[in-house]
């Protein structure tokens, strides 16, 4: 084998590594789409990397924009893993979670998704 594939086989390895560490979101509570009959308190997200606190956000709102996380959103002190969230009582309706975290990998990851709170009959 030549030098130079041998390179490349590295350099896609190295690629696949470093990708491999950004931190992604590998569950949440409550889950992405999920619609729901009692509406929760607090929203917690698990990553597959640990997470800088001082530089990852989290936040919830309603469809319209309109924030309704206690801005408590921070990366919790055993999991650093974990991003949580507590809200105020959330009345029926769709709500987006927003998060940005930058993992101990020095990479920032964002995303969001929506959970429904379905009203009571
Ligand atoms: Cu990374």
């Amino acid at each position: 084998m030549t030098f130079r594939p041998a390179l490349v086989a590295l350099a896609f390895l190295a690629s696949v590594v470093t990708a491999a560490a950004h931190a992604s979101l590998e569950r949440a509570e409550p889950r992405p789409g999920s619609r729901l009959k009692t509406p929760p308190t607090e929203i917690k997200l698990w990553y597959t990397e640990k997470l800088e606190p001082a530089f990852s956000s989290l936040r919830v709102q309603t469809g319209a924009g309109r924030r309704v996380d206690r801005a408590d959103g921070r990366v919790d002190d055993v999991d650093r893993k974990l991003m949580r969230v507590s809200v105020s009582p959330l009345t029926p309706g769709t709500y987006r979670v927003v998060w940005r975290v930058l993992s101990v990998d020095g990479h920032v990851t964002e995303g969001e998704f929506t959970f429904r709170i379905e009203p009571t009959a």
